[in-house]
């Protein structure tokens, strides 16, 4: 049988397990990546494990997330990433170099390459043929320091796409499309390659925007081949000697196929408050919006800032609107500067942000009250804008600047034609904002520069054989990791001050959270399906620890966030007859009992003493997640603690 295209990677960077579905896999790592609001951890901890220099063929600190500096603490924590990254053998990539997945995808990214980065959108990779996973923080941790990553083998998906996409309609439309068609939940277990005639109309940057939203179908990644395209762009960038071809065989096998004609696509739109809420823009027409953001890592292109300029080209935007633009990277907004693009952009009336994630984890322009607000980007889960009643609606760089002139929710079909812009044969190349680390003689003079805000880990918690703690939240189906540790503005400056984050936790869902889990000192929370959806970062782990949360009972969990638990010694435990969720109430007090045998047999028996019931719950550990688990930990355990 022939292989798929992240069968022949995942096959040439096999360290242990068998290459069958739903077995443990251990890979070897050749590039990581971490961004600013998961790296302070991530370091923290590489630092705990003591290995001097990392062992990857290249690692890159990424400084992109926390770039308003409202006091001293994101200062302090780019200052502490810069210095940890020099002393250990790590690039880095200062604030305003750009987002971290658009200057990876740019500068540093290879084809046929394995890539874990400290960020759930890391598969953006994934557009130039790299195997790329999102990851916790200390899961890169430990990949930097030569240890495998561990991944459940995946299923393979393949999507074939026909025919050509119309003006107006983008590679930010195949992105809703497929997530109308597979749900977030849709992608859970699988990588999805995207293959058939169509992609050969499709450049690197628009086979990065769909490569970066797979993260919302729940895949473990998505991949597209390394082709003539590919290559193209590589020596766009310079880094021609980097390509390599990659493509299925012919008679690879796939566990699902899903067709979808470019040529019949329309823009569309998600909805409030799920990437997967889709429908057509034309729908939606007339919705007065009060707000229209353009960037963040899906669709911060050079291609995708180009089309935004002829289309405002001697246009000015609906008095009524807020438009924002960040572009992807400084490489992107110097060739728009240079190329004059960028004044069409201004002269529009739009406000020009630095090139950051910014508005899209809520670093500054939240929306006003109830505000709808059209963003580019990938995820619309409430709150997330940083306004609690923000109507969010993800959409193309086309619906956007649209909307944005007309003010109302526009099809940007009804336009006419698109004008014509044309992309440069070669990128602008300019690293300076790129920092190489000390040499390996150099690197014992350097200090590690550590501010008042870094606090210590919380304290391990390594499983007992039984466990009896009242079920403190029950909360439903697609909670996400933005309910569990929300991020914004006003928070995510704490990314290394477990405490202070901590009475966050679960706000969105119950503000009383945090002070009743502290107080019962140990507590189980019951969930629904895809529990832990979105995004990578590990406090939504590390504070529930913090809190005294020893297990979490759900109908099933999304990969990274499983992941996560375990690597801080919590249980992810999933009901074998998904109804009985229904019968455990918040407040109950239950009992897990025998758990060093039921990790064994796979079966733990969960009593609920309130109601007097008991129920069968599933648990799939490997040896190594038992080791683990009984360690309080994947620091205690890498430690050998
Ligand atoms: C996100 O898009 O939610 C983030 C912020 O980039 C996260 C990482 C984080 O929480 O720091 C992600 O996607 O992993
Ligand atoms: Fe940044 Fe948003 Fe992309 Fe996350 S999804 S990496 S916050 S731009």
């Amino acid at each position: 049988m022939g292989l798929t295209i992240a069968q022949k990677i995942i096959k040439e960077h096999l360290i242990e397990g068998e290459m069958k579905v739903g077995s443990e896999i251990a890979l070897k790592i050749d590039q990581t990546l971490t961004q600013d609001a998961t790296g302070t951890m991530a370091y923290l901890e590489f630092e705990k494990i003591g290995i001097p220099r990392v062992k990857t063929e290249k690692s890159v600190a990424y400084i992109d997330h926390n770039t308003l500096q409202c006091g001293f603490m994101n200062a302090d924590d780019h200052r502490y990433i810069g210095s940890v990254a020099k002393k250990h053998g790590i690039y880095f990539s200062r604030p305003g170099n750009g987002i971290c997945h658009q200057v990876h995808l740019e500068r540093f990214g290879i084809p046929g390459k394995t890539l874990i980065g400290s960020d759930s959108h890391t598969p953006t990779g994934g557009g130039i043929g790299m195997l790329a996973m999102g990851a916790g923080g200390l899961d890169v941790a430990v990949a930097m320091g030569g240890g495998a990553y561990y991944i459940t083998m995946p299923k393979m998906y393949k999507v074939n796409l026909k025919g050509k996409l119309r003006d107006f309609v983008s590679a930010k439309d195949v992105s809703l499309e497929i997530l109308r068609i597979l749900s977030v939940k849709g992608g859970v277990g699988a990588i999805i390659e995207w293959g058939g005639e169509g992609i050969k109309t499709l450049s690197v940057p628009e086979r990065a925007t769909i490569t970066n939203m797979g993260t919302e179908l729940g895949a473990t990644t998505s991949i597209f081949p390394s082709d003539e395209i590919t290559k193209k762009f590589l020596e766009a960038e310079g880094r021609g000697k980097d390509w390599v071809e990659l493509k299925s065989d012919e008679d690879a096998e796939y566990d699902k196929i899903i067709n979808i004609d470019l040529s019949s696509l329309k823009p569309l739109i998600a909805c409030p408050h799920s990437p997967d809420n889709v429908v057509t823009v034309e729908s939606l027409k007339g919705t007065k919006c009060d707000q229209v953001c353009i960037g963040s890592c899906t669709n911060s292109s050079l291609m995708d800032m180009m089309k935004v300029s002829v289309m405002l080209k001697n246009k000015t935007i609906s008095p009524d609107v807020s438009l924002s633009i960040s572009p992807g990277s400084k490489q992107v907004l110097r060739m728009l500067s240079d190329s004059g693009a960028l004044s069409n952009i201004l002269a529009s009336g739009a406000r020009v942000l630095e090139c950051a994630c910014g508005p899209c984890i809520g670093m500054g322009f939240s929306p006003n009250s109830a505000g709808v607000s059209l963003r580019t980007f990938n995820r619309n889960f409430e709150g997330r804008s940083g306004t609690a009643d923000g109507q969010v609606y993800l959409v193309s760089p086309e619906t956007a600047v649209a909307s944005a002139l007309t003010g109302y929710i526009t099809d940007p079909t009804t336009l006419g034609k698109m004008p014509y812009f044309s992309m440069p044969r070669k990128f602008l190349i300019d690293d300076s904002a790129v920092i190489e680390p000390a040499s390996v003689e150099e690197a014992d003079e350097v200090e590690v520069l550590r501010g008042p805000n870094i606090k210590p880990f919380p304290d391990a918690n390594p499983v007992t054989d039984k466990i009896a703690a009242e079920c403190v939240l029950k909360v439903g189906d697609n909670i996400t990791t933005d309910h569990i540790m929300p991020a914004g503005a006003k928070i995510l400056p704490y990314r290394s001050n477990i405490p202070y984050l901590s009475q966050f936790c679960f706000a969105v869902c119950d503000e009383s959270f945090a002070d009743r889990a502290k107080r019962l000192g140990q507590s189980i929370i019951i969930g629904g399906s895809n529990y832990g959806q979105g995004s990578s970062r590990e406090h939504a782990a590390l504070v529930p620890l913090y809190l005294g949360v020893r297990a979490v009972i759900a109908k099933s969990f999304a990969r990274i966030h499983a992941a996560n638990l375990i690597n801080a010694g919590i249980m992810p435990l999933v009901f074998e007859n998904p109804e009985n969720y229904t019968f455990i109430g918040q407040g109950d007090k239950l009992v897990l009992s025998d758990i060093f045998e039921g990790m064994d047999t796979g079966e733990i028996t969960l009593t609920d003493k309130t109601t007097h019931k008991e129920y069968k719950l599933k648990c799939y550990y490997t040896e190594r997640q038992k080791e683990i688990l009984k360690a309080g930990g994947l620091l205690q355990y890498t430690r050998g603690e």
